[in-house]
């Protein structure tokens, strides 16, 4: 059709999976020919228009540039999955995904449990057509109805396990709500796995991304980092301070996030080494012989290193003075600094070197006694130095992951330099620093005490330790059983779990899970670690797959510098948003209020739509722990 400049409102969710199409065609043919193009291949200043269009509003001066030259525009909307097409139409977007039945967009194991959600009030029938025979292979009827106040919802539950056969699947109720396409298939969430450690590969500093690996993501170095000093010494002797991964959608290098990411990605290569033995994803160390997360773990360790001091201290992070504007990396060229030190990151710091000296899939068996001899100078320091905390320097307005409760810190790095050494001084101060279990953050690591105590420390306990320290873990997993009982979608999230980083949050609870269904066996807490990788796809109240790349409807305009800043549209893969929160900080327009649909897919929205390498994390743990737990 044709349209004149104005504003416009767009239906349908624009994903080029769904066959979203903008076309326009411009007269007269002076600089290009008539064209149209797939929104994923669209060149031209095309980011911030198609973020409009996801807005709900096409501004049709924004392409200005074209209509300078143009006579006529035509303009086609999105192809939904009924394969209507819009132009003009009131509805916003999201609403077409909330009268739909949601499904694990990456698709299940043959053998697992498997549920959709769909939103009714009452016992609805439903079906599952086979989409290759069009035959109905599957016919059931839902749960009763939960109304679930988190996501103003009321949903019920269509459990369809007995289906086994692989194939391309989808569910349909009377009523005429769908499902969006689904797959059962051997391979299910080994792609998403490869996707989301690769993400640390992206967000790799101090270096150029190769379009051997990095494909259309290809990119120009950044940040060298080699002429690094302490912001309150500018004359002090320069240090290199290279490597690391990106933090987030930012630039900087914090060390209490890296550290928790370090070590999330090092309990999965220790919890998991046959399946990390052989797997490979296509990064420059994948010709080498060691496992590639094993690689991808020391590129951070290699940077982490630089940041301690001779006194053993450990800078708190490395950092601008203020945030880069959204460029490429290489065009963030602003000085940068190591701030001052602090007792929460040279714990951290403590903890991670402790747990690294115990891989045996080091590329250098000297770096044992170089990370341990590393972890317990850090030690020493913070004895010294128990309550230096940090606070942004007066001109420093970057992330401050401030921390003033250590203790955590303490018992964790304790447990860590217990298991290394042996010596049971260490031990004391994880004993002394008891607290109540919780999913793990970047403040809050007194649960990676746990996992390493029951993992390698294990042997290492009196039976009454170990008994206890089992316990603990085994009720909190009993406790996340009944919490998942208030929603159809059967999570085990509470109003207090729906802050910044909510999909971290619960991926942070499935590890706790994967852990405690590995020392009992218990079903549940296996049904219940699953339930969260299916809601990181895409079975939640938005409909959203929270993975870049993944999916059905993946983000597309998550808040991460390069995926808004190159000449790509789809954004950089493999990253799990923030997702849903309804603290708005970042005063974009949403949906809603509730706060587990509180999620816009907008560059707009970095308290719901940033990405960081701490929830990609817990990601990559339980997609591992899934795969793996298909073999025991
Ligand atoms: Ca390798
Ligand atoms: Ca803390």
């Amino acid at each position: 059709m044709s349209v004149r400049l104005g504003r416009y409102v767009m239906a349908g969710v624009i994903t080029p999976q769904q066959g979203c199409l903008i076309q326009w065609g411009y007269l007269p043919r002076r600089f290009l020919p008539p064209w149209s193009h797939q929104v994923n291949r669209f060149k031209i200043n095309r980011k911030k228009d198609i973020s409009m269009l996801h807005q709900r509003r096409i501004n049709i001066t924004l392409f200005s540039l074209f209509l300078a030259h143009a006579s006529a525009v035509t303009l086609t909307g999105c192809v939904s999955r009924h394969g209507e097409e819009h132009l003009v139409a009131p509805t916003a977007p999201i609403k077409a995904a909330y009268q739909e039945i949601k499904i694990n967009q990456a698709g299940y194991y043959p053998e697992r449990s498997k549920v959709a959600i769909i939103p009714a009030s009452g016992t609805t029938p439903f079906s599952i057509k086979n989409l290759h025979t069009q035959q109905v292979v599957f016919e059931g009827v839902s749960s009763a109805a939960l109304a679930w106040d988190l996501a103003d919802e009321t949903a019920s539950t269509a459990d369809f396990s007995a289906l086994k056969t692989p194939g391309l699947y989808q569910i349909t109720t009377a009523d005429g709500l769908q499902s969006p396409r689904f797959r059962i298939f051997a391979q299910a969430l080994q792609q998403p796995h490869d996707m989301a450690i690769k993400a640390y590969y992206f967000n790799r500093a101090s270096s150029a991304l190769d379009m051997a690996f990095a494909g259309q993501w290809q990119r120009a170095a950044g940040h060298p980092d080699d002429h690094i000093v302490p912001l309150s010494q500018p004359a002090a002797k320069p240090f290199a301070s290279s490597k690391g991964w990106y933090d987030a959608g930012d630039y900087n290098k914090y060390i209490v996030n890296s550290g928790i990411s370090t070590y999330t990605l090092i309990r999965a290569l220790k919890d998991f080494p046959a399946f990390y033995a052989n797997r490979q994803w296509n990064i420059p160390e994948s010709i080498n012989q060691l496992p590639d997360m094993q690689d991808e773990i020391s590129w951070n360790l290699d940077w982490m290193l630089s940041m301690q001091a001779s006194d053993g201290g450990v800078y708190h992070k490395l950092t601008t003075k203020n945030f880069a504007g959204p460029v490429m990396p290489h065009e963030a060229t602003a000085q940068r600094f190591v701030t001052a030190k602090s007792t929460a990151a040279t714990l951290n710091f403590a903890a991670v070197m402790a747990a690294a000296s115990t891989l045996d899939t080091l590329p250098d068996p000297a770096l044992k006694q170089r990370y341990l001899r590393s972890a317990k100078m850090a030690w020493q320091w913070a004895q010294d130095n128990p309550k230096v905390y940090y606070t942004n320097e007066k001109s420093v307005h970057t992330g401050e992951y401030g921390d003033d409760e250590v203790s955590d810190e303490f018992a964790w790095a304790g447990a860590q330099l217990y298991v290394a050494t042996g010596n049971k001084g260490y031990l004391q101060a994880f004993l002394t620093h008891e607290r109540k279990l919780s999913a793990p953050s970047w403040s809050q690591v007194y649960p990676h005490a746990y996992l390493t105590l029951l993992n390698e420390g294990r042997a290492m306990l009196t039976p009454d330790e170990a008994q206890a320290i089992e316990n603990t873990l085994i009720n909190y997993a009993r406790e996340l059983v009944e919490q998942s009982h208030d929603s159809a979608y059967q999570i085990p999230a509470r109003a207090e779990d729906f802050v910044w980083g909510s999909n971290a949050v619960l991926l942070n609870k499935a590890v706790l899970l994967w852990t405690a269904w590995k020392l009992t066996h218990e079903n549940d807490f296996n049904v219940l670690a699953q339930r969260i990788n299916d809601y990181i796809f895409g079975q939640n109240p938005t409909g959203y797959s929270y993975v870049t790349g993944v999916g059905t409807r993946p983000p597309q305009h998550i808040h991460h510098r390069p995926s808004y800043a190159d000449e790509v549209v789809p954004p950089v893969p493999g990253f799990v948003a923030g997702g849903p929160q309804n603290g708005h900080q970042d005063g974009c327009n949403y949906y809603s209020k509730a706060p587990a649909r509180s999620y816009i897919d907008d560059w707009c929205s970095y308290s719901t739509n940033e990405v960081t390498i701490n929830w990609n994390a817990p990601l990559v743990y339980s997609l591992a722990a899934e795969l793996d737990s298909r073999t025991r």
